[in-house]
């Protein structure tokens, strides 16, 4: 076994983010308009069916922002409104409104004049009620860790934040249920279970930061979706806030329950566009009573898919992870964050992580599949730990690629799901098509769920490469019937890319939804639905 650094949690929240951001606003200019920076006009008639209103050219490229909808403005009287209802808690500091602007990859901006942080569910309703009635677009914001653009403002659209909502409400320890609010911090509800002695049955690499309700609304997935699978059978109950300021109560703690339409389903990866969820009640599994995390090389990807097979046949139920990165990623960790890499270089690298309810048995499956791989020669190179400091620096060679990366430039990035034994081809296909280019062209993911994370670095923003990568990529996807956006969503970024993954009847219906639940539009236009719907 290697000796590995001692790391702490990804400190999202802290120096990290704060240090950059005034080179990150250096890199992507300042603003001068109420546009977001990446603004250029577009066609609304997405908005047009929403609003009945809203026209404009199409946008340079089909991830930049559509004009301004004409939504009221904020006023004096508004603000009165809003300091009346939540004094201290109505932010208009443009210091202080300046990272609630901002997204975690500093590649959009809006220009929000107001950040409101509500700590109850009724006021949430008010807020909305308020709105609704003037007019007033609003963008909810939960820990602002989302990669495609949708947590922020395009413009000025209100920032109602979940952050003070962060009371968990109930936690039954025999069906292993927990009901809390939608601003709860994932690692707080983490360290919460854990001294009673569960789990949340999702983890990720911003776990330091991203809110349960943020995670609810992108339908996140992350590291631990194979073995617990998605929010879509883990969450049991949402509280929502419509629109117009209803509460829809469907906050059930109940595994089973066939009344009608699964209401909650709407809400779960909508990315803010229906309600704003207030509340959460999910399914949490046990705490597994011995975890081992194992890291291992590879010659190809042919071998690592191998591995993968021989892993789900060996480890069966106890296997909770199998994670791959790649030989660049590797050289990013080590060249920004000085992490180090426990084995012999190798193209591919996997993290393999069980969890069980007995050590020595869970050992002995480890121990039996890993001498399989070693002698027939799958894996060339491997180092395995128990001991929870050591996991912990083996998982963050997996969760901290992202991070690397912020550290190259600009960012281009692709969350694709494939199926599995393609995930890899794109990755080199891409390489072969940009050539020089990209400064980096990288693939990591979660090989389990078949879903990669490519991602193209160029030194900062080159709309030649971008125009040499989109629409090719999903012109790919979409020939494998793959899904463009298989964990993130598609906020502002990806919205018009939509019809490569959904027919028009899909996205004619999703926007009759929105017609229906927000009639004015007023909750985070400008993401997930195209500008155009046909
Ligand atoms: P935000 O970023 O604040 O918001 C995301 C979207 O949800 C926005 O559209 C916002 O309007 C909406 N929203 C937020 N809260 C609410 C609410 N209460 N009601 C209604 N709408 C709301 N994602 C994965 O799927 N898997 C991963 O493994 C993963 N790893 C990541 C690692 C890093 C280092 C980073 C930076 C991001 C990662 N992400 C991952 C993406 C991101 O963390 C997730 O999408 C996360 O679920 C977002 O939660 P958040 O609270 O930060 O939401
Ligand atoms: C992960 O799995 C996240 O690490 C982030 O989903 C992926 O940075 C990315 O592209
Ligand atoms: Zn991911």
């Amino acid at each position: 076994m290697g000796i590995f650094p001692r790391f702490t949690r990804l400190p999202l929240k802290s120096a990290f983010i704060w240090s950059q951001y005034s080179s990150a606003l250096a890199a992507v200019g300042r603003e001068t308009s109420d546009r977001a920076l990446i603004v250029s006009s577009s066609q609304l008639i997405q908005h047009r069916c929403v609003h009945s209103r809203g026209f404009g050219a199409s946008p340079a490229n089909p991830g930049d922002a559509p004009p301004r909808l004409p939504f009221s403005r904020v006023t004096q009287k508004d603000l009165a409104f809003f300091r009346t209802l939540l004094a201290g808690r109505t932010i208009t500091d443009p210091d202080l409104l300046k990272s609630s602007n901002i997204d975690w990859l500093k590649t959009v901006q809006g220009n929000s004049e107001v950040l409101l942080r509500p700590k109850t569910t009724e006021e949430v309703s008010q807020i909305l009620r308020y709105c609704n009635d003037r007019n007033l677009a609003v963008c909810p914001q939960g820990g602002n860790t989302g990669l495609v653009g949708g947590s922020v403002p395009v413009f000025d659209e209100i920032i109602l934040s979940t952050s003070l909502m962060n009371q968990v409400m109930m936690f039954d320890g025999i069906s292993g249920i927990l009901t809390c609010q939608a601003g709860c911090v994932l690692e707080n509800l983490s360290h919460y279970l854990e001294e009673k002695d569960f789990i949340m049955p999702l983890d990720l690499g911003a776990k330091g930061s991203c809110h349960i309700g943020g995670n609810v609304s992108t339908n996140a997935g992350g590291l631990r979706l194979l073995r617990y699978g998605s929010l879509r059978g883990t969450v049991l109950g949402l509280e929502v806030v419509l629109a117009d300021g209803r509460v829809l109560n469907c906050l059930a703690a109940l595994r089973k329950d066939n009344t009608g339409y699964d209401l909650k389903q709407l809400f779960i990866g909508s990315e803010g566009t229906l309600g704003v969820i207030t509340a959460v009640s999910i399914l949490c599994p046990r705490k597994p009573k011995a975890v081992n995390v194992a890291f291992l090389g590879c010659s190809s990807f042919q071998q690592l898919l191998e591995t993968f097979q021989c892993c789900r046949g060996m480890l069966g139920e106890i296997l909770s992870a199998f994670e791959f990165l790649d030989a660049s990623c590797m050289k990013l960790l080590e060249k920004h964050l000085k992490l180090t890499n426990p084995i012999t270089e190798s193209p591919f690298y996997i993290v393999i992580e069980t969890a069980g309810s007995n050590a020595t048995h869970d050992e002995e499956k480890l121990h039996n599949f890993l001498e399989e791989v070693m002698t027939s020669s799958l894996v060339t190179d491997g180092t395995v730990a128990t001991e929870a400091t050591k996991i912990k620096a083996l998982w963050s060679l997996r969760e901290r690629v992202t991070e690397a990366l912020t550290h190259e430039g600009y960012t281009y990035k692709y969350d694709i799901s494939l199926p599995v034994e393609k995930i890899y081809d794109l990755v080199q296909d891409m390489r072969g098509h940009l050539g020089d280019m990209a400064k980096n062209v990288v693939g990591y993911g979660h090989v389990g769920d078949g879903n990669l994370h490519l991602n193209i670095t160029s030194p900062s923003k080159d709309p030649a490469l971008l125009a040499a990568i989109e629409p090719y990529v999903y012109e790919w996807t979409s020939k494998w019937k793959g899904s463009i956006s298989a964990e993130h969503g598609l906020g502002l970024k990806k919205r018009n890319y939509i019809y490569y993954s959904k027919s028009s009847e899909t996205v004619g219906l999703m926007g009759s939804i929105k017609a229906m639940l927000d009639p004015k539009g007023i909750l985070n236009p400008y993401k997930m639905l195209p500008d155009k719907i046909h």
